[in-house]
C-alpha cells in the first residue's frame, strides 16, 4: 500500500536541479513548496534540505507514505525561492488528483532556524529613567556604556513620548496601542490586596497578538495592569510566562518577601523583607552609615528577574519570542547592592545623606551614588541580555527596543535631578505632560534593517510599538483591532515620510492635563480637574524648555490643537477629566 518514490539528484548538482527537472519533465509530479517559505524567502548558507515525497492514490484519498532525503547546499550557494518554480499557487499542484504525485519540499529544522526564522522582539522598559540620564543622551555623571553601545548599533530617537507621565497608564498605551484618550487605564489606581486596575479581557495586547502567531511570550519585571486572578494579569493578557512584581507598590522594595513566578508566589530570602517606605529609627544617628543597614537585604529582586529572563532566552532560542523586560530600575526606593555602589563611592562626590525619618521612601546614606549605581546596574543587565543574544546567535534576528515609561521622578530628596541634569533643558518631571515628564530616551536596533549610529527626530510614542512590532514580524493587526499608533519602521530605517498629524496625551493625575504635539508646536493644559483650563502653546523647535507661552500670539494654532484635544479625548467612566466631562461619576 505504501507507494514510495524518491527523487534522486546527483550529489554534484544543487538540490533544486532535480526539482526543476521534475517540474519540467513530469506533469504528473508537480512540486509543492512548503508554505512556510514564501516567495521572497532568501536561502543561503550551508544547510540540509529535507524532501518529502508523497505519491498519491485515487482522487480524494492519499495512498502514500513518505521518505526523507537530505541534500547539502553548497556554502556559496544563494537563491531566492520562487513559488512558481515549485508549482505552489498552481491549482493543479494543490489538488491531489488521480495519478498525480505530490511532493512537499520541507526545510529541516536547521533551515527554518537559519533561513526562515521569524523575528524576535526584545523590549526593555526602564522605570522613571529621564531623558538625559544615559550617556548617549548627554549624561555626564552616570555610566551607561552598554546602552550607549546599543545606541551606536541602532537608531536613537529624540522625540519619543512615553504612553503617559506615570507607570500604569503608560504601560497600558504600550501594550494596547491606544493613546491615552482611548486607552482603558489612564492613571495609577491600586486594587487591594495587590495590583492595579486590571485591563479588561477584551483588550488585545502586543503579547496576545504575538502569542496567537506562535511566539513564546515572556514578561520579566514589573506589571501594574491587573492584580493576580484579575482579567489584567499577565498570563491572561498574552504572556506564557511572567516573573517579577505584579503590583507597582510592591515593587517599591527591591528586597521584598516574594515575587510572582507565573501565577505562584515564590518567597525570597530577605529576612525580614525591606520595606520600600520607612524612615530612620528615632534614635538613629543620620551621620552614621550603620543607621541605614536596615534598608539592605540579601535577596535582590532584580537578580532573580534578570536570571529568569536570561533563562527564557535560552529556553526559546529555537522559537520566535517576545521578551518584555519592564525593569523596576531606577524607580525609588534607592536599593542597590554595595558592590554596585562602590565604583561611585570611589568618585568622592559631595553626597549628603537622605535622612528622612518618617514617611516616604527609605533613606540612603549616599543617595546620589545610589541612584547612579542603579542606572549602571540596569546598563549591566541590558549588556547581559544583548550578550546572550550574541551567544545564541540571535542578534541579527532580534529587534531590540529600549525606552522608559516616564521621566525622572519629582522626589528631590530621593533623586537629585539637578545634580544629574536628569532631564537637561526640558521642563517638568514624572507626572507632568511638560516634556521632562514624558519625553523619554528610545533606542532601536535591528541589524541589516536599521542603520547603525543614526538619530531620528520622528514624532513618535508608545502607541506606535504595537503596529511597529507587528509590521516587523510581517503580521497585520487583526481587523477588529483599533490602534492609534503608526508603523515606525520606515522612519527608523531613515526614510523621510509625511509628518504625523499629531500625537495626543491626557492624564487625569497631578491635577488633570492634556497635551498635543503637531509639527513644531505643542499645546498643553493643566489643572483640568478644576475646570476648563487655559491652553498654553510652545514652539518646541525654538523653545524646547517650554518657557515662552505663545498662545496669545498664535490663536490659530491654539484653535487647531484644541480641536484635536476635543476630538481625541473619549470620555472614560473610570478616569473622567472633570474639567472636560463634568462629573461623570454623578
Ligand atoms: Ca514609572
Amino acid at each position: 500500500m505504501l507507494g514510495k518514490n524518491l527523487l534522486m539528484t546527483p550529489a554534484w548538482l544543487p538540490w533544486w536541479t532535480g526539482l526543476a527537472l521534475l517540474g519540467l519533465l513530469s506533469e504528473a509530479s508537480p512540486v509543492k513548496a512548503d508554505p512556510l517559505l514564501d516567495d521572497t524567502t532568501k536561502w543561503s548558507g550551508n544547510f540540509d534540505l529535507r524532501l518529502t515525497i508523497e505519491p498519491t492514490g485515487t482522487e480524494g484519498g492519499v495512498d502514500s507514505g513518505s521518505q526523507f532525503r537530505s541534500e547539502q547546499i553548497p556554502d556559496s550557494h544563494e537563491m531566492i525561492t520562487n513559488q512558481a518554480d515549485f508549482g505552489h499557487g498552481n491549482d493543479e499542484a494543490r489538488h491531489d488528483e488521480s495519478g498525480r504525485k505530490r511532493i512537499l519540499v520541507q526545510p529541516s529544522p536547521e533551515v527554518l532556524q537559519k533561513v526562515a526564522r521569524p523575528l524576535n522582539i526584545l523590549f526593555i522598559l526602564a522605570d522613571d529613567l529621564g531623558y538625559r540620564e544615559l550617556g548617549c543622551y548627554g549624561q555626564r555623571l552616570i555610566r551607561t556604556p552598554r546602552i550607549d553601545r546599543l545606541a551606536a548599533e541602532g537608531v536613537k530617537l529624540t522625540r519619543h513620548y512615553a504612553g503617559n507621565a506615570v507607570c500604569a497608564p503608560s504601560r497600558c498605551v504600550l501594550l494596547t496601542g491606544k493613546h491615552p484618550g482611548h486607552a482603558f487605564v489612564r492613571d495609577n489606581r491600586s486594587t487591594p490586596p495587590e495590583g492595579q486596575l486590571p485591563i479588561p479581557a477584551a483588550e488585545q495586547t502586543i503579547a496576545e497578538l504575538l502569542q496567537a502567531e506562535g511566539y513564546a511570550t515572556g514578561g520579566f519585571g514589573k506589571w501594574g495592569l491587573g492584580g493576580p486572578g484579575s482579567s489584567g494579569e499577565p498570563l491572561k493578557q498574552g504572556f506564557d510566562r511572567f516573573f517579577g512584581y505584579n503590583c507597582q507598590a510592591h515593587a517599591h522594595s527591591y528586597y521584598p518577601g516574594y515575587l510572582w513566578d507565573d501565577d505562584k508566589r515564590i518567597p525570597l530570602t530577605n529576612k525580614p523583607p525591606v520595606p520600600g517606605h520607612a524612615g530612620l529609627a528615632k534614635a538613629a544617628d543620620p551621620n552614621d552609615p550603620a543607621s541605614y543597614t536596615q534598608f539592605k537585604g540579601t535577596d535582590y529582586a532584580p537578580d532573580r528577574i534578570h536570571a529568569a529572563a536570561i533563562d527564557f532566552l535560552r529556553t526559546n532560542r529555537d522559537r520566535p519570542f517576545f521578551l518584555y523586560y519592564p525593569s523596576t530600575i531606577p524607580h525609588v526606593a534607592l536599593h542597590v547592592p554595595d558592590k554596585e555602589l562602590e565604583p561611585y563611592l570611589a568618585l568622592g562626590w559631595n553626597d549628603p545623606p537622605f535622612t528622612r525619618s518618617r514617611g516616604g521612601y527609605t533613606p540612603h546614606f549616599t543617595p546620589r551614588a545610589a541612584y547612579a549605581a542603579m542606572i549602571s546596574r540596569l546598563d549591566t543587565e541590558v549588556g547581559a541580555l544583548l550578550d546572550t543574544l550574541d551567544e545564541l546567535d540571535l542578534a541579527d534576528d532580534t529587534l531590540v527596543i529600549f525606552t522608559s515609561d516616564n521621566g525622572t521622578t519629582h522626589l528631590h530628596d530621593e533623586v537629585d535631578y539637578d545634580f544629574f541634569a536628569s532631564v537637561g533643558e526640558l521642563r517638568g518631571l514624572k507626572g507632568s505632560l511638560y516634556e521632562g515628564g514624558i519625553r523619554v530616551p528610545c533606542l532601536v536596533r535591528w541589524p541589516g534593517r536599521i542603520e547603525a549610529g543614526t538619530t531620528s527626530d520622528v514624532l513618535s510614542g508608545f502607541e506606535d510599538w504595537l503596529p511597529t512590532v507587528l509590521a516587523a514580524c510581517d503580521r497585520a493587526p487583526p481587523p477588529d483591532l483599533t490602534t492609534d499608533g503608526h508603523n515606525l519602521l520606515p522612519a527608523l530605517a531613515g526614510q523621510s515620510l509625511e509628518p504625523r498629524a499629531f500625537l495626543y496625551r491626557e492624564f487625569g493625575g497631578y491635577g488633570g492635563q492634556q497635551a498635543v504635539w503637531s509639527g513644531r508646536w505643542k499645546a498643553v493644559r493643566q489643572h483640568l480637574r478644576k475646570g476648563p483650563a487655559a491652553t498654553e502653546l510652545y514652539d518646541l523647535e525654538a523653545d524646547p524648555g517650554e518657557a515662552t507661552d505663545l498662545a496669545a500670539d498664535r490663536k490659530d494654532v491654539v484653535a487647531r490643537l484644541e480641536g484635536i484635544m476635543a476630538r481625541e479625548h473619549q470620555q472614560s467612566a473610570e478616569f473622567p477629566l472633570l474639567g472636560l466631562d463634568g462629573d461623570a461619576t454623578k
